[in-house]
């Protein structure tokens, strides 16, 4: 589907149901809303839909929105690839059908709706959407570009991560001319953490455990540190991210306990090692940059398969 293809639907649609991804992040979040107040400056019913609460973090992309009641007639999934991510209480949407068109920057995309715009060289959700508003020449008010611009800022991680495109920096360009508050949007995106968020990266950075001349970092996170600090789930992103900020890290391992003897590891690397094949040799994967798998066993056991794998990549038998 191409963009005069969704300029015509979205004319012609009512009733809308605009779905968004669980554990919900500024880009779902930021395409969710400002295509949702697109629609009702329309004269239309729309409505953001997802399976959690809208977190409190991003509650200044939905103030003053409220549900409308209507019959549901169009539904429309934002930055979400596979239906699997819908969540709890949308299982109804994951049913074949269900999802009249989909708008999304994801190469995974499994493709489950009636109507798919993917574009997978686009920063983010938010980058597609403005520049579907552009070629709508849709009016973009203070409170959309607000979104787009959070969504874009996001998933770039501060527009510093690779798929920080030009296409991505002339889209918060124009988006900026709208007077957004963007010093305070990024201030609360990246810099600002609670007071729990700290109390963990203080005690998981005090044992973090460095292997192979100072290449190898590993970060263990136990059920009883997470209590202790009162963290939230929704607060523990990024927390990965935190071993490769270590000078000389080639490979950041954060060791997450899920439940006695069960650990989910978090893997990040730099240019010379495969964390998604890391990650495959325990029945995991992802990126080549960030991948995931999980190890079953005590802590120690754990650890010593991660030193005994790892070694074979730093070269030491
Ligand atoms: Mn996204």
């Amino acid at each position: 589907m191409d963009f005069s293809k969704i300029k015509s639907f979205l004319e012609s649609c009512d009733n809308v149901t605009i779905l968004t991804h669980k554990s919900p992040d500024g880009d779902t979040l930021g395409a969710g809303f400002a295509l949702c107040r697109y629609l009702r400056l329309q004269g239309k019913k729309a409505n953001v839909v997802n399976s959690d609460e809208f977190p409190e973090r991003y509650a200044f992309l939905y103030e003053g929105y409220e549900p409308m009641k209507f019959v549901e007639k169009t539904v429309i999934a934002v930055d979400i690839a596979d239906t699997k991510l819908l969540g709890h209480n949308l299982e109804e949407y994951e049913k074949e059908g269900k999802i009249d068109l989909c708008i999304d920057h994801h190469v995974s995309n499994k493709y489950y709706a009636k109507y798919t715009y993917v574009n997978a060289s686009a920063s983010a959700a938010c980058q597609i959407m403005y520049e579907l508003f552009r070629f709508m020449d849709a009016e973009i008010d203070r409170i959309i570009a607000r979104c787009l611009y959070t969504g874009i800022a996001t998933d770039t991680g501060c527009f510093k991560y690779e798929n920080t495109t030009s296409a991505a920096h002339i889209a918060v360009s124009e988006l900026m001319k709208y007077n957004i508050d963007y010093a305070t949007i990024n201030r609360k995106m990246f810099d600002v953490k609670s007071r729990a968020r700290i109390k963990i990266e203080q005690a998981v950075t005090n044992d973090m455990e460095f292997l192979f001349d100072g290449k190898c970092a590993v970060m263990i996170i136990t059920t009883q540190m997470m209590e202790e600090s009162g963290i939230e789930p929704a607060e523990f992103e990024g927390l990965a991210s935190i071993p490769l900020q270590v000078e000389g890290v080639e490979m950041g391992i954060t060791v997450k306990q899920r439940h006695e003897n069960v650990y989910k590891l978090s893997v990040r690397t730099t240019e010379t090692i495969d964390a998604s094949k890391f990650c495959q040799q325990f029945g995991g994967g992802g990126h080549i940059r960030a991948a995931g798998c999980e190890l079953n066993g005590t802590l120690d056991e754990v650890k010593k398969i991660i030193e005994d794998n790892a070694s074979k990549l730093f070269g030491v038998k």
